[in-house]
């Protein structure tokens, strides 16, 4: 690869949930010493501190993210860190510190720095009681439920303004629930769609805090970080949507992952005892319409539900076993 079209990639979050996967994806393809990891408050992993640099950014200091981008001459940001809906909801003055003053602070230093390209995720949680709830298009009315959701219209309407204002170009997927088996999420009510799984498999036993019935878009790590890696190589010309974009993979009711899993564990049982987030995950879309995304720069998802869960089986177990 020439000087030119070298990158020097900064992730922020790159020990939460997405961040800790999209990091090695990342380092593979551009290379460890390419790719900057950075965290706060979880410790990082053995294989994100073997593969690459790490440093510790809280991203609502905006010195911090500085020193890093000028430290290593970073010119492309994928910002992840966050507080999610469930954390959020307990404390929505901590969730909009969090998740404003950090995209505003990141798309600043982006904006001072020349930064190329920056990829922030925005979130289902968009949309609220005045969307349709099947097949929610991607220009439905935007009135979330809660702060996270707050954060994450405003967060899209800033992105924006970066573009059309200052040419920043900055692009942004809607994610649905993403359910993975290296690190678990953390306070988000998609949660059990991966609590389930190491339940499962541990226990043979879970308390679901969700309805059975309740139904919600999903997506496979793998097509999640295709999605990042997917847009962020788009060219420039077929990323019409500088908001976010809708993307889909798979809609299913707790019910349903139930019966999926069971046909691995049959001695499986989950309970269903609603708690708070029945009524975040019923102000939610159950599904998606990622027509846009499709069309505009290509995107198609790879994992359906069966094939899903049979990968997440078999990656669990495989871990547990080598633990035990
Ligand atoms: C959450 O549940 O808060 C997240 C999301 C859908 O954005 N997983």
């Amino acid at each position: 690869m020439s000087r030119k079209n070298m990158k020097k990639i900064l992730v922020t979050g790159a020990t939460g949930q997405i961040g800790s996967e999209l990091t090695i994806e990342l380092r593979k393809k551009y290379n460890g010493d390419n790719v900057v990891a950075a965290g706060h408050k979880r410790k990082p992993g053995e294989k994100l501190l073997k593969s690459g640099p790490f440093e510790y950014v809280d991203t609502a200091d905006r010195e911090n993210v500085k020193k890093v981008v000028k430290k290593y001459d970073i010119d492309t940001i994928y910002h992840l860190a966050a507080v999610l809906s469930a954390v959020g909801e307990e404390n929505p003055q901590f969730a909009w510190h969090v998740n404003m003053d950090g995209l505003y602070n990141v798309l600043e230093v982006a904006r001072e720095y020349g930064i190329d390209k920056v990829f922030w995720p925005s979130s289902i949680a968009v949309f609220g009681l005045g969307a349709p709830r099947v097949n929610t298009p991607q220009d439905a009315v935007l009135t979330p439920g809660t702060m996270y959701g707050v954060t994450k219209v405003a967060g899209e309407l800033l992105c924006n303004y970066y573009f059309s204002r200052f040419g920043l170009d900055v692009r942004s997927v809607r994610y649905p629930g993403i359910i993975s088996s290296e690190t678990p999420p953390g306070g988000g009510t998609t949660d059990y769609a991966v609590e389930i799984f190491y339940e499962a498999i541990k226990k043979k036993r879970y308390m679901c805090f969700v309805r059975e019935d309740t139904v919600l878009p999903m997506m496979y790590m793998p097509d999640c970080i295709k999605a990042a890696m997917d847009l962020m190589e788009a060219d420039s010309s077929k990323v019409k949507h500088r908001t976010s974009y809708n993307v889909a993979a798979i809609s299913f009711s707790a019910g349903e992952l139930t019966a999926e899993i069971k046909k691995y564990i049959p001695a499986f049982k989950c309970e269903y005892k609603p708690d708070f987030r029945q009524k975040i995950a019923d102000s939610w879309p159950m599904s998606i319409d990622d027509s846009t995304a499709r069309i505009e720069w290509g995107w198609k998802p790879t994992y359906d539900l069966a094939s899903m869960t049979k990968d997440m089986i078999k990656e669990l177990t495989r871990e547990f076993t080598a633990e035990s």
